[in-house]
């Protein structure tokens, strides 16, 4: 009998590439597509513990036809689309190439899996952003707190987030969303807020930075691990019926919560390092973040693993690894 296949876009990313190494271990064969840039190195260094495992060509979720070329050859029973524009205060500066990707680039894969793999599962890396500023009384979003985005990301994440249950119903496909609040991990890009502060108290630390510039201090976040969600990610695909699910853990920080852990971690206040600078506040915040992943839980069995502080040690470890190597 062939090993389950699964093709995903951004394997080359945070959650791409945990959840390559995933499914390796669970026995699958596994294909991506890798967006080229202009920098080789930072092209495929995530996939480097997998590299000659997984099959990987460059593609471009703008690109259809490379898309096409590479699910047609993977012949996948699991399509996992986690490739975006990840960046909500970037989405502002380039918002049209953001819905480009993120909503029509989504809604190719999913229209050629409907055409082409019509008994493939569908998985799409919808978004808490896409609640916006929006909260239950009890101070929880969860699969059914109304969706008011507050970014050109979160626009576009409701966008592929809706075709994704338009054709689950118009077409009976077995698609589904994984509603997932913010995760991290030493994987993270370096201009996303927990990877920025810990990168950047280090560099302070042995006195190669004298400060940290920040954006909105008071948002709050719900955040959780790259290796917890990627698993989820997997359940959601492998339950018996498609359905949307929030990942989440529950529980929320502040940004100066944050600096406070880390930059105390390290045996420095963090009040004398960091400033604000307008550059990086957005033209509208989403304030606050806490999700209910009750449904996860219940219906699938999933549970995080890491808890906030296990995960700030972890990267905090390797930020520090990799610097002093630097
Ligand atoms: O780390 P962030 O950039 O993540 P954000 O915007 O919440 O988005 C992440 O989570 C989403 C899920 O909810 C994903 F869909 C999305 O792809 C991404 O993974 O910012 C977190 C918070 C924001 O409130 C931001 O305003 O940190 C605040 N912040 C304050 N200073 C900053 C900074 N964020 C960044 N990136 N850089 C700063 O200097």
């Amino acid at each position: 009998m062939r090993a389950r296949r699964a093709f995903i876009t951004g394997i080359a990313g945070q959650d791409g590439s945990y959840l390559a190494e995933y499914l390796l271990e669970q026995g699958y064969e596994v294909f991506g597509i890798i967006r080229r840039n202009s920098i080789t190195e930072h092209q495929q260094n995530r996939l480097d513990a997998i590299a000659g495992l997984v099959h990987t060509e460059y593609g471009d979720l703008l690109d259809p036809a490379s898309i096409q070329r590479v699910m047609t050859k993977a012949q996948p029973d699991e399509i996992y689309n986690l490739a975006a524009q990840s960046h909500v205060r970037i989405s502002f500066d380039v918002p049209h190439l953001t819905v480009q990707t993120n909503a029509l680039g989504a809604f190719n894969v999913l229209d050629f899996a409907r055409t082409h793999f019509p008994d493939a599962r569908f998985y799409q890396a919808s978004s808490s952003e896409m609640f916006g500023n929006s909260v239950d009384a009890d101070g929880k979003q969860r699969e059914t707190t109304p969706m008011k985005p507050a970014s050109p990301y979160g626009c576009s994440k409701l966008f592929a987030y809706s075709a994704v249950r338009n054709y689950r119903k118009a077409y009976g496909m077995f698609a589904a969303n994984g509603i997932l609040f913010n995760h991290e991990s030493p994987r993270r890009a370096s201009n996303f807020v927990t990877s920025k502060v810990v990168r950047n108290a280090i560099m302070i630390k042995r006195g190669r930075l004298k400060q940290l510039e920040l954006g909105n201090l008071d948002s709050q976040r719900d955040w959780g691990h790259s290796k917890d969600y990627v698993r989820a990610m997997h359940m959601i695909l492998n339950h018996e019926t498609p359905d949307d699910f929030v990942v989440a853990t529950g529980t929320t920080h502040s940004i100066r919560e944050l600096c406070q852990l880390v930059f105390g971690k390290l045996g420095l206040a963090y009040e004398e390092f960091v400033v604000q600078n307008p550059k990086y506040v957005r033209p509208e915040e989403l304030a606050y973040l806490c999700g209910d992943a009750t449904k996860a839980t219940t219906v699938l069995g999933w549970k995080p693993e890491y808890s906030f502080d296990r995960l700030i040690d972890e990267m905090i470890d390797a930020a520090e690894r990799e610097i002093h190597a630097s």
